[in-house]
């Protein structure tokens, strides 16, 4: 696990997704390897571009590297089985290009048996208003990662509201900008801390859709 660790700080993509197969081969929890090593290698590498110890190449490195480690778990994350039990839209908010934890919260839905409208990063709140017009789905997720960008979320509330399809949809928001204060004073739904959260929110939401 340390050593998964390291080499997804050091941005070796191919060395992290030998190990993380290994670590597979040998039994490991998937959820265990996120846990222990996958997220808590990005959580570091986050501190040493703060301390100004790692610049922006070895940031997309790492996470370059953090991808390939998911992609081998994708599969492995991934639900067996026909039928879905629901529709959701997920997205990172405009002007922001952090993917890593949406593709997260996207695979491990996708884990439970929902179906996910992945928009992408960068989505602007109309295209998530037209998303979630077209696709109907039973919750929005939004994913910020930079101060800046999670006012987006608010717009987006707003402009659903505008549109009348605010009570359409439940509103979940989440990333490492957000807290839970803020999701309730934007008038979201839920504050997801972590993947986990956002997926048991979600099956909270078909349970009581009986
Ligand atoms: Co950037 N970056 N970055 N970055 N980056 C952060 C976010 C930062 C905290 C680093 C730091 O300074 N410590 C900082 C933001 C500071 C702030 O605003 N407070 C920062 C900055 C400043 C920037 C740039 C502005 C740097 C620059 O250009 N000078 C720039 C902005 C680009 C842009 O978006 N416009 C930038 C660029 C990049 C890269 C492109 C190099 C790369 C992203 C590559 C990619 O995503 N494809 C990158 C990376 C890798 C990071 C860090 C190191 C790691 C992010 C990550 O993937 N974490 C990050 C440091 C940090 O977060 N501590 C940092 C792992 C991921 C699993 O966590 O996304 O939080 P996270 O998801 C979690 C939960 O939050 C939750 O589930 C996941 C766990 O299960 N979750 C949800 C996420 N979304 C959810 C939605 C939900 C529910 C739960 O419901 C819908």
């Amino acid at each position: 696990m340390d050593e998964l660790k390291e080499l997804i700080k050091q941005g070796k993509a191919e060395e992290t997704e030998a190990r993380v197969r290994e670590l597979l081969q040998a039994g490991n929890d998937p959820e265990a390897l996120l846990r222990e090593a996958m997220i808590p290698a990005m959580e570091e590498v986050g501190n040493l571009f703060q301390a100004g110890e790692y610049y922006l190449p070895e940031m997309l490195l790492a996470a370059r590297a953090m991808q390939a480690g998911l992609e081998v778990l994708k599969p492995v994350l991934a639900r067996h089985g026909a039928g879905f039990l629901g529709k959701v839209v997920m997205g990172t908010v405009q002007g922001d290009i952090h993917d890593i934890g949406k593709n997260l919260v996207t695979m491990t839905l996708e884990g439970a048996g929902l179906e996910v409208i992945d928009l992408g990063v960068d989505v602007s709140p109309e295209r998530f208003v037209n998303a979630v017009r077209e696709h109907k789905p039973l919750a929005l997720g939004m994913s910020a990662l930079l101060t800046t960008t999670m006012l987006s979320m608010k717009e987006t509330i707003d402009a659903l509201r505008e549109a009348g399809l605010r009570d359409s949809v439940r509103v979940m928001v989440g990333g490492a900008a957000v807290r839970g204060e803020f999701a309730e004073e934007i008038g979201a739904d839920f504050y997801g801390p972590d993947s986990v959260a956002a997926r048991d929110y979600v099956r909270q939401i078909v349970e009581l859709a009986g």
